[in-house]
């Protein structure tokens, strides 16, 4: 199997098996198919940075057991209101002057209602006026919602599978996985980017691990951008004590992501705090080309931006430029920071 062909042609028809298979080739062979899709679609040098933002913290009504901001877990963490405009404004300018390319912002809701969603609609104009790509998280959206948010010039929506199907009901009841597709299904249809991924290191099977990646190659079209967050285990709750994955079986569940959506931006997502330079530097080579750039993520840490970007040049890597701006020049670019990296091959984008 290591030396079967690499396709060009996204594939949707996934078997559980073949998935199943493709974590259990030997390590590097492994390895070796995921750098060569990789390198099929990217300059395997370059990694995208994304700033994320909390801009409505905790009292969520979800029951999310990963997830610090569910008001049904004691986390200790202080609820606040939606953030104004302004400090917005100013982080994103922050996050451009850093390097970053790309600024997400996160809501603890069940959904948005609309006229929260007027003010997240002048955030994202905003954004995109420091020149930054944007991205957003808000929960479940209506077709209606959705279209707003494109017509506002949003480029990426990010709603996470979280798990496989199986395991999905260990982790949340308050919301159907197939009301998780019926959101992607609003967000694709609205010609919105797709931000999709999960999160392993909940106690999930390698079944469920398989599963997930399954779901998300399966889609109608391979998400742009696939989050692989490894847990950020948190007091207070449910999942605070769970055993964490094996830190190879993390490498194999990026490695096997990339091999399955070539075209895709794997992000090496939540949980690089936890993680060696060591490991992190093995999720590049297995095709993880994105990550959290900023020294928070939404409630927890991130590695502080100065040692992210001595890693990328210790490695040989570098920043990439924004694709949809790279005329303009960032505020004050790190030194490594270039021009776009992306190749345009027939399987990019689908
Ligand atoms: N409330 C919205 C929702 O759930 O769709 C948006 C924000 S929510 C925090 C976004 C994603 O963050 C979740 O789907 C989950 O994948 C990820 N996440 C939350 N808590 C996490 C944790 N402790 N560790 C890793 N990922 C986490
Ligand atoms: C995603 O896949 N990971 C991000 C983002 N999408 C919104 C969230 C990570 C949250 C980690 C826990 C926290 O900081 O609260
Ligand atoms: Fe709420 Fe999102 Fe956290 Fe779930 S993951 S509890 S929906 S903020």
């Amino acid at each position: 199997m290591s030396d079967a062909p690499v396709s060009s042609v996204p594939r949707h028809d996934w078997t559980h098996a073949e998935v199943v298979a493709l974590f259990a080739l030997p390590f590097a062979d492994l390895i070796y198919r995921a750098q060569t899709a990789h390198r099929a679609c990217f300059d395997a040098n370059a990694v995208q940075l994304s700033t994320l933002m909390s801009i409505k913290t905790g009292a969520c009504p979800e029951d999310c057991a990963y997830c610090p901001q569910s008001v049904r877990f004691d986390t200790g963490l202080e609820r606040e209101a939606l953030l104004p405009l302004e400090q917005v404004r100013d982080a994103a300018q922050r996050a451009r002057a850093a390097g970053a390319t790309r600024f997400c912002m996160g809501a603890a809701w069940r959904s948005p209602k609309d006229r929260d969603l007027d003010k997240v609609i002048d955030m994202v104009r905003a954004v995109r006026d420091e020149g930054l790509e944007t991205c957003v998280t808000l929960g479940m959206l209506q077709a209606e919602q959705a279209r707003r948010l494109k017509e506002a010039g949003l480029d990426y929506y990010n709603h996470n599978l979280d798990t496989s199907p199986e395991y999905y009901e260990d982790i949340i009841t308050t919301r159907t996985y197939d009301d998780r597709l019926d959101t992607l299904g609003h967000v694709r249809d609205a010609g919105l980017k797709v931000c999709c991924g999960g999160i392993v290191g909940m106690g999930e099977s390698p079944m469920d691990r398989a599963e997930l990646l399954r779901q998300l190659a399966n889609l109608p079209e391979h998400p742009q951008s696939v989050p692989i967050n490894n847990l950020v285990q948190v007091e207070g709750t449910p999942l605070h004590g769970v055993d964490p994955i094996d830190e190879l079986d993390f490498v194999r569940t990026i490695a096997v992501a990339k091999i399955m959506m070539p075209s895709a931006y794997v992000r090496l997502s939540a949980g690089r705090e936890q993680m060696s330079e060591a490991v992190q530097t093995l999720c590049f080579l297995a095709g993880a080309n994105s990550i959290f750039y900023g020294d928070q993520l939404l409630t927890t840490s991130n590695p502080a931006h100065l040692k992210d970007l001595a890693l990328l040049d210790k490695l040989g890597m570098a920043p990439e430029a924004t694709p949809k701006y790279s005329d303009v020049a960032p505020a004050s670019p790190p030194s490594a920071a270039r021009a776009p990296q992306r190749r345009s091959t027939p399987a990019a984008a689908s």
